[in-house]
């Protein structure tokens, strides 16, 4: 924007930022982190920032500057938060108070600037990024798919520490703000500014310097919300608003398990009228939370699940997947090739016929909808996702998926006639979830090309996909297979092929440990109750009822764990009581809920928690031992993303280690 002829000011030397005066006293200040994907705000970035701050405002004073605006120099997004590696240590006490307070001082030297401040934002602006977002005056957003903006924190055991509880509910009101800091949710550009986060979207990173000077220009100011929305903070009203807030929390996170949320509310509660007495109210809210434990797992949590795209192909070119074609239009393979079109692959579905074809694809219409929701992006979506009864995509796919009957000589047979088809280079998988890789394998000409995928049901919901590596495969093809769920947004982890692979092998002890207490007479819903108090997403009990008994009783004899004949639980499934999907299992079902009894009264619902859980951290144990996952942090992650397992204790490994487990 006209910068080269203009003198420029004397500015402090720059690693993390880039400042550029133009002819019209603009000041072009743009983030790049360097040796980072990503833009992060860490200690070195923020010491910076304040240099620059308070230059910023000599200049006005001296007339200098007429205005700032703030880009990222960053392809993928403007900034992702407070720097996560550098939390560990800014946990301590002793160091975090002083650095909130610089932190508050520079957003509020930026926010009181005599001189419009604009950020431009494109991609993620997250957490701290965020918060430095509302400390401008005006903010400008992309309107593409790629624009994300929320606050993340909550899912790391905080809340928005860098001034952005008051100054979201300043722009969005109490309900809106407090509903995307308490559930860490990331918005679209446009929802962004339905809530007042955002003044103005463009409809490409391009226009955002054009769109800012015009903002500098017109001294543009962002509107704060009105009073309808403020008025829900004001007297009775916020304590009103602060418990349906409580209430919703409360069935999402166990205040003892997750502190941030309820801190928030609490914090809300006394200062939420008051943006200012609310940022202000951080600097005592915040630091105790960085040091919980939570805080400390839920880190752990990201960085593991962040490493999990370590085992991809990591040497030369990152491979390309276009096309895949999946074989079995049942619940897994659908909801399988679903997802590979909503992350744009070229996907062709198998079957035996069109009939057999079509609840698949409407199923996925319905998954577009809901997440895709622009007519045109569900219509590509769906022309993404191609019927094809004969197989001829197999020639063309990258990625070839096998999601049929679980019986072997029918695999065996499907994958022996397909192998002549199969391009060089294309991986070949299998969703087996217990048939050993090295039998269905050994149909092949080549068995080594053979790995398992393993996706949980519900493909869309759940992020885990097991990477299975039989003794036959290189290194490379696993990596290739790991590279391909990560390509698709999924979480891989690699797990060696051993029945039950890890997380059903897990599990089943767990399961099938608590069956047996209800067979000999004790109440499932106690059992339920204890595991949720413990951290289990829901009770052993009632996931043997959504799994469906058959499953669960064909699975325990996979891994060689008998179900007793005669018993409870055989009976169930005799009688063709299998669960959720006929309406009873262990308990009756309406409309997709569990109806439950009263739990009996127990004297240490958690101490009964760890006691069922035990099973499934012994069994963590054992496979980490028999090398089944290459260590205890993929089998924390793994169990995490495959069950649910408590988060906020970092995994049953990491539970163990801490005597939480
Ligand atoms: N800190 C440090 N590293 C980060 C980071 C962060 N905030 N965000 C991402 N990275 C790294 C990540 O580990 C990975 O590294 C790479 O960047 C991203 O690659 C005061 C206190 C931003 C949506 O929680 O959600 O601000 O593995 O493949 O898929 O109130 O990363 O490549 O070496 O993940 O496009 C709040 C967390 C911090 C954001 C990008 N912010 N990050 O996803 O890329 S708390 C977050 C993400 C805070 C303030 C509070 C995602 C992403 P590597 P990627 P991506």
């Amino acid at each position: 924007m006209g910068s080269e002829n203009v003198a420029q000011p004397k500015m402090p030397k720059l690693k993390y930022w880039r400042f550029e005066l133009d002819f019209e006293k603009i000041g072009w200040l743009t983030i790049d982190t360097p040796k980072s994907p990503v833009n992060v705000l860490g200690t070195e970035c923020m010491a910076e920032l304040e240099t620059l701050s308070l230059r910023f405002e000599d200049l006005v004073a001296s007339d200098e500057l007429a205005g700032v605006v703030l880009l990222s120099a960053k392809e993928n997004g403007f900034i992702a938060g407070a720097d996560v590696r550098e939390f560990d240590a800014m946990s301590d006490p002793s160091i975090l108070p002083d650095a909130l307070k610089r932190a508050h001082a520079v957003f509020n030297r930026i926010e009181n600037l005599k001189v419009p401040v604009v950020a431009g934002i494109h991609g993620f602006c997250l957490g701290g990024g965020f918060e430095l977002a509302l400390a401008c005056h005006y903010r400008i957003a992309v309107n593409d798919d790629k624009t994300r903006i929320g606050f993340p924190e909550v899912k790391l055991g905080i809340f928005p520490g860098f001034g952005g509880t008051g100054r979201s509910i300043r722009q969005a009101g109490p309900v809106a703000a407090m509903t995307a800091m308490l559930t860490g949710k990331f918005y679209r550009a446009g929802a962004a500014k339905g809530m007042g986060f955002v003044d103005k979207l463009v409809k490409h990173k391009d226009q955002l310097r054009w769109e800012a000077r015009k903002a500098v220009m017109q001294r543009r100011k962002s509107e704060p919300a009105g009073f309808t929305k403020r008025v829900m903070a004001m007297g009775p009203l916020r304590g009103f608003t602060a418990n349906k807030m409580r209430e919703t929390v409360r069935k999402k996170a166990n205040k003892k398990h997750y502190p941030a949320p309820h801190k928030l509310i609490d914090m809300y509660e006394k200062h939420g009228d008051d943006p200012k007495s609310l940022i202000k109210a951080e600097l005592e809210y915040f630091p105790p939370l960085m040091a919980t434990d939570t805080a400390a797992n839920l880190r752990r949590v990201f960085f593991l699940s962040e490493g999990l795209k370590s085992q991809g192909v990591q040497k030369g070119p990152k491979p390309k997947f276009a096309r895949v074609h999946v074989v079995g239009a049942g619940v897994m393979g659908g909801d399988i090739a679903a997802w590979c079109a909503l992350r744009g692959m070229e996907v062709t579905l198998q079957d035996l016929d069109l009939e057999r074809i079509a609840p698949a694809l409407k199923r996925a219409k319905s998954l577009f909808k809901k997440r895709l929701r622009k007519p045109n992006l569900v219509a590509a979506a769906m022309a993404r996702l191609t019927p094809d009864t004969e197989g001829k995509g197999v020639g063309r796919a990258d990625v070839v998926i096998e999601a049929i009957v679980e019986n072997l000589e029918i695999k065996q047979k499907l994958f022996s006639s397909i192998e002549p088809d199969l391009k060089p280079n294309a991986i070949l998988a299998t969703n087996t979830s217990s048939i050993p890789l090295e039998n269905i394998a050994s149909a092949l000409k080549d068995p080594s090309r053979l790995i398992g995928l393993h996706f949980f049901n519900p493909v869309a919901q759940l992020p885990l996909v097991e990477v299975i590596e039989q003794k036959g495969n290189s290194e490379e093809i696993v990596r290739i297979g790991a590279s391909f769920c990560t390509a698709i947004g999924k979480s891989p982890v690699v797990v060696k092929s051993a029945p039950g692979f890890l997380v059903n092998r897990v599990l089943m002890p767990y399961m099938l440990q608590a069956v047996m207490r209800v067979e000999k007479g004790e109440n499932p819903v106690t059992i339920d109750k204890a595991a949720v108090a413990f951290g289990m997403p829901m009770g052993p009990i009632e996931l043997m009822d959504v799994v469906g008994l058959d499953v669960g009783k064909s699975v325990a004899e996979e891994l060689g764990q008998e179900v007793k004949e005669g018993g409870k639980f055989s009976g169930l499934v005799a009688a063709g009581k299998l669960g959720r999907k006929t309406g009873e299992g262990f308990y009756k079902w309406e409309d997709g809920k569990p109806q439950k009894g009263e739990a009996a009264k127990v004297a240490d619902l958690e101490a009964l928690g760890r006691e069922l859980v035990k099973p499934l951290v012994d069994e963590c144990e054992v496979c980490v031992k028999e090398k089944i996952v290459a260590n205890a942090d993929m089998a924390d992650i793994g169990v995490i993303f495959g069950t649910g397992f408590a988060p906020f204790l970092g995994g049953p490994m990491q539970a163990r280690k801490d005597g939480k487990a």
